[in-house]
């Protein structure tokens, strides 16, 4: 019984980390022309009605944004897009960028 099951759980492991960690990235954006309290909601709308994309956090203190993201449905650059076409060009802050 173990000698049949250890190749299953094996390969199992081997399997469901490289599936999900392939699908979701998470980004952070700085958004320098956020100039006051509404414009975080309408960076927010904007990259939320985009496909893919499971959470944004956009905060006026640090002037960013932080977008979790399905890699198989949308990109970063469909992304930035978004908050170009509402006025807020946004840039990846280096090093950010978590997979
Ligand atoms: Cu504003």
């Amino acid at each position: 019984m173990k000698k049949l099951l250890t190749p299953i759980l094996f390969a199992a492991f081997m399997l469901v980390p490289s599936i999900t960690m392939a699908a979701e990235q998470t980004v952070k954006l700085s958004i320098p022309s956020m100039t006051c309290a509404s414009c975080p909601y309408i960076v927010k709308a904007a990259v939320t009605k985009v496909e893919g994309v499971k959470s944004v956090e956009a905060t006026l203190e640090e002037l960013s944004a932080i977008v979790v993201f399905d890699d198989t449905l949308t990109s970063l650059e469909e992304i930035q897009q978004a908050t170009a076409d509402v006025g807020y060009p946004s840039t990846l802050i280096e090093g950010s960028e978590v997979s």
